[in-house]
């Protein structure tokens, strides 16, 4: 069995655990990977997404938090601070740092972001195929007001420094329109005999590899199952601030709004959490079948249930 899965960072990567323990063995998950969440910091190229898939299935992950690296330390950070050299608001630990060197130093001698990316897996070993969507160069940039200005900022900084206490007006995946599927992308959806999209963001994750031109037109061209699950839980994210960028879509914070957002040109099934269950409905109203079922990834045994349900979804609409 040829699975691909489209992923964020943590909605997608602790989703991505359960699925490797639902399959056999022998059955090959493509991870098609967020980029437009990278950004540029103190020369390096960081990709938190990625490093999100590849530490949370590699066993270097920092469990509570979810994103960076275990047993990590701040001296660099702290150094640079002492230069006065920022970003302050974003973490960067010291073994983090690493893996930022090391990709920066490939991606000048050339190598593009897949083959770096493949590269810094073989450390890690996270037992799928980790592709970035592209090796282009794509930013999500976001539309705010801050002291009665209209300005873009950076996805990072509205996520992580001003935590979206602000509206969005508008969310642009900056590049995207120009960007090409990364090698190895078009080849896997159009070989993959099940498509997932885990509870990850559907607007600056899922959202925005499907803004890359290709994609979203070979994952509806596929001809197999594609089957979603829900971040959207009890009308709220689970964790994060997903309802801000929905909003900025015009997409309500439900778990049926969120299946019609993507669409039955794309769904072929949907999974809602138990307590969603009387959006099941509206959603195969809309052409979409839906069940309800736990959602909630709260160990390996329930986040198993979950890709094991998602699978039956598939077989169901095949
Ligand atoms: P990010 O890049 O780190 O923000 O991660 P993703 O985009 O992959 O996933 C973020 C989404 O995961 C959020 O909108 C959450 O609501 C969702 N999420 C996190 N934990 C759970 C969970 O246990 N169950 C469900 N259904 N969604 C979850
Ligand atoms: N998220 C935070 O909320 N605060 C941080 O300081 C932070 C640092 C960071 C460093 C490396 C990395 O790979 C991810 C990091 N994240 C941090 C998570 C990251 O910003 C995620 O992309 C967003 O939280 C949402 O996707
Ligand atoms: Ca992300």
């Amino acid at each position: 069995m040829r699975i691909v899965v489209l992923a964020g960072g943590i909605g997608g990567a602790r989703f991505l655990r359960g699925l490797k323990q639902a399959v056999p063995d022998d059955a090959a998950i493509t991870v098609i990977g967020n980029t437009g969440d990278d950004i540029h910091l103190f020369g390096l190229k960081v990709c938190p997404d990625l490093d999100t898939v590849m530490y949370t299935l590699g066993g270097g992950i920092n469990e509570e938090q979810g994103w960076g690296r275990t047993d990590e330390t701040f001296h660099v950070k702290e150094e640079l601070a002492a230069y006065g050299v920022g970003p302050e608001w974003f973490g960067l630990g010291d073994r983090d740092f690493a893996t930022h060197i090391v990709r920066t130093q490939m991606l000048d001698a050339g190598y593009p972001l897949s083959a770096v990316t493949e590269a810094l897996c073989e450390r890690w070993k996270p037992g799928v195929r980790l592709i970035p969507m592209s090796d282009d160069r794509v930013e999500t940039h976001v539309a705010v007001t801050l002291d009665g200005e209209r300005r873009a900022v950076h996805f990072q900084e509205y996520w992580v420094k001003l935590r979206a206490s602000v509206d969005a007006h508008a969310v642009v995946p900056v590049g995207a329109e120009q960007a090409k599927p990364a090698p190895g992308v078009l080849e896997a959806i159009a070989e993959a005999d099940v498509i997932l999209f885990p509870p990850s963001n559907p607007v600056v994750s899922v959202g925005t590899i499907l803004a890359v031109p290709g994609i979203r037109e070979a994952i509806a061209e596929a001809g197999v199952p594609v089957v979603g699950l829900s971040p959207i839980v009890g009308d709220a994210p689970v964790r994060g601030m997903a309802d801000k960028v929905l909003a900025a879509v015009g997409v309500d914070s439900t778990a049926a709004a969120v299946a019609e957002h993507y669409g039955s040109g794309l769904l072929d099934g949907w999974l809602v959490d138990t307590v969603d269950a009387g959006a099941v409905e509206r959603v195969e109203a809309a052409g979409i079948r839906c069940r309800a079922v736990p959602l909630m990834m709260s160990d390996l045994d329930a986040t198993t249930r979950m890709a094991c349900e998602a699978l039956a979804l598939a077989e169901e609409v095949r």
